[in-house]
Order: C-alpha cells, then sequence, then structure tokens
C-alpha cells in the first residue's frame, strides 16, 4: 500500500457517566481520529487512545496531533509499505509517543483488512469466536453509588468487575463490595496511585480474593513492582509500565507481574500488540485488553485484539452505552446477557462509520497529502 492521504479528526462527545481515576476525572472526552486513504483509494480508521491531559502517560491530544503532522505522516505518506505490518518500522525514529504512532498503524491494518475483504480480527490471526467482556468502574462519590453500579453491571452479565482505587479509597470500598458479592470475579486498579511503602496497606487487598491488582505503582517502574509481588498473595497485572514486548519480557523475568494488559495504543498498534501477546504467551502470562474510553472505532479495534488466543481473561472492552449517548459506529457495540461480544464478520472495523454523528462532534480538521 502506499498512502496518499490522513485525515485527522477531532471530536468532543460527553461521556454518559463522568469516569474517576486515582489521575483525574473524565467528564468530556476528546478524541483523535485518523482517517487513510491509499493510492488505489481504499480506506481505513484508527484511534489515538490517549487522555485529553498527559495524566495517565505523557501523551495526549494536542501532543499525538504534533507527532502524527510533524513526525510520522512526513515518514508514511507516498511511501510504497509491503503489507500494515511494516508500519510502525518507519517511525521508529521517533521515541515514546505510541498511542499517537499506534492509532495511525492500526488505521493502515484496517484499510489492509478492509482491502482483502476481511474481518480485521481475522486478519491479525484472532481465533476467538466470542470475547469475555468486563467493565471498570470509577471512583464514586459514595460507597452506596458504587454498590449500586455494582450491581448493575453483575445484573447486565459482564464477567468481571474492576473497581478504581486510590490512597483513601481502597481497601475499605473493596471489603464492602467483596461483602455485598462474594462470588464475583473482581480485580482493583490504582493506576500508579502508589508507592512501595504503601506495601503493607496493600496487602490487606490480599483477604478479599481479588483476581489481580492493576499497576499498583509508578507508570514507570518495573523494580519496586516486583518487590511488592513479593509481599503480596494477588497477583500483579501491569498496565502503564508496559510499553513493549521488551517491557513485558524484563517484567516477567524478575516476576513484577503474573498478568499484563495489552493496550492497543500503548504499544504502539497492533504490531506492538502482537509481540507482547507472544511474549506473554510463551511464558504463560494471560494477558487482556484493557481500554482507554475509547469511540466505537478503538472498541472495534480493540474487539479484534481480544481474539487473539492468548487474551484469556475478560478484558475492559464494554458496550458503547455506557459511555455514549450515541457512538460514532453503527451499530453501537453491545454485549449480550452472557458478558460476550461475537467479532463482527464484515470487512475491516465490521462496524459502519457514523459519519454524520463523526461530522457533527468534529471540532478540529486537517488533511495531509
Ligand atoms: O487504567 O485501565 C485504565 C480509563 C482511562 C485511562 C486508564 C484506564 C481506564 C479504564 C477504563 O480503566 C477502561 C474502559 O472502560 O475503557
Ligand atoms: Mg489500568
Amino acid at each position: 500500500m502506499r498512502l496518499s492521504r490522513i485525515s485527522l479528526r477531532q471530536i468532543r462527545i460527553p461521556l454518559v457517566l463522568p469516569f474517576e481515576t486515582s489521575f483525574g476525572k473524565t467528564t468530556h472526552r476528546r478524541i483523535l481520529l485518523v482517517e487513510v486513504e491509499d493510492s488505489d483509494g481504499a480506506i481505513g480508521w484508527g484511534e489515538v487512545t490517549c487522555g485529553e491531559r498527559p495524566f495517565y502517560n505523557e501523551e495526549w491530544v494536542d501532543s499525538a496531533w504534533l507527532v502524527l503532522t510533524g513526525f510520522a505522516a512526513p515518514r508514511v505518506l507516498g511511501t510504497q509499505i509491503s503489507s500494515a505490518r511494516a508500519v510502525a518500522g518507519l517511525t521508529t525514529a521517533v521515541r515514546g509517543h505510541r498511542m499517537a504512532l499506534g492509532g495511525l498503524e492500526a488505521a493502515c491494518w484496517e484499510l489492509e483488512a478492509r482491502k482483502l475483504g476481511r474481518p480485521l480480527w481475522r486478519h491479525i490471526g484472532g481465533t476467538r469466536r466470542r470475547i469475555e467482556c468486563g467493565v471498570s468502574i470509577g471512583i464514586q462519590a459514595s460507597l452506596d453509588e458504587l454498590l449500586e453500579l455494582v450491581d448493575r453491571e453483575v445484573r447486565a452479565g459482564y464477567r468481571r468487575i474492576k473497581i478504581k482505587i486510590k490512597p483513601g479509597w481502597d481497601v475499605e470500598v473493596i471489603r464492602e463490595v467483596r461483602r455485598c458479592f462474594p462470588k464475583i470475579p473482581l480485580m482493583a486498579d490504582a493506576n500508579s496511585a502508589y508507592t512501595l511503602a504503601d506495601a503493607p496497606h496493600l496487602a490487606a487487598l490480599d483477604e478479599f480474593g481479588l483476581m489481580m491488582l492493576e499497576q499498583p505503582l509508578p507508570h514507570d517502574d518495573l523494580i519496586d513492582h516486583a518487590e511488592l509481588q513479593r509481599r503480596l498473595r494477588t497477583p500483579i497485572c501491569l498496565d502503564e509500565c508496559i510499553r513493549s514486548a521488551r517491557h513485558a519480557e524484563q517484567a516477567i523475568r524478575i516476576q513484577a507481574c503474573q498478568v499484563i494488559n495489552i493496550k492497543l495504543g500503548r504499544v504502539g498498534g497492533f504490531g506492538g500488540a502482537m509481540e507482547v501477546h507472544g511474549v506473554c504467551r510463551e511464558a504463560g502470562i494471560p494477558v487482556w485488553c484493557g481500554g482507554m474510553l475509547e469511540s466505537g472505532i478503538g472498541r472495534a479495534h480493540n474487539i479484534a485484539l481480544s481474539t487473539l488466543e492468548g487474551f484469556v481473561l475478560p478484558g475492559d472492552v464494554s458496550a458503547s452505552k455506557r459511555y455514549w449517548s450515541r457512538d460514532v459506529i453503527s451499530p453501537a457495540v453491545e454485549v449480550d446477557s452472557c458478558g460476550t461480544i461475537v467479532p463482527p464478520g464484515g470487512p475491516g472495523l465490521g462496524y459502519g462509520l457514523d459519519m454524520e454523528r463523526i461530522d457533527s462532534l468534529t471540532d478540529r480538521f486537517q488533511e495531509l497529502t
């Protein structure tokens, strides 16, 4: 393929419910969508999964815009590319900024899959005909509100519940959720809110039979996670600090985690995700697909990713209606009463784009040729 056009669109879209983590609260999302076209007129769509502010990792929508226009697009546009797999290799000069690069890379995979008339999930080598879904529940104003939300999601059929924690909203909250829901698959995500000095406090979570504790320590740390894992019975799952197959390999080698959350953007797109997945499979480390409050486009990519063999645990891939009153794809992503999604059979994303919706939400647009 040879890309003749890259179009960047920023959409602004309100969340149905605010989402609060240890690093902040989001009520409206700004999302950077990437549309690519090749010299045969084939189209592909991707989503940059960074936040509005550099609080989850160093990227945010404006940095991604600059990285794509200034460094990625000039290297990719007009270049003869053997396949989508080769796209990431064109931008290795750029350090970091994997979400920006990954949005473009994923768009190229989608283009290639569409061109071949194949579902994206099959094109990347997926085999699962049904993926299991979990939900991530943000920090709430009160315990009662949290318990109400957990109840709603359990009744909707979701296969595991993840609770966001931070200092002051952790052990006692999880204790109460566990008391009210003794049997549910339950986990907690701290988004780097603790340090190793909190190890004795975090060890109090061991009595609740959590599936895992996600990213308790700093976003760029492996060593302290390894030390913490030695002091906890609860398996540690890494999110923020796994950005490449090398990180995954090293984290596993020093036993910094027992589970890895793979996010498409965080590892630079499908190529990076497949590499991390490969390292984990070889080491017998279970993985699951993380989420970044994506629009339907990123959500459809996450569904495709979740069909890879090693995605043995329910991911943070849930129904569009939990986030958006009207998604940018049609039909919206729906989860059945068993908490599963059947990956679509159509080419590429397998979901239609709601261009009227996308246009009405777009407040910044740039076409690169
Ligand atoms: O750490 O997994 C995370 C949302 C934004 C930033 C980071 C995270 C999350 C989530 C939500 O947990 C997952 C989702 O429902 O998209
Ligand atoms: Mg996380």
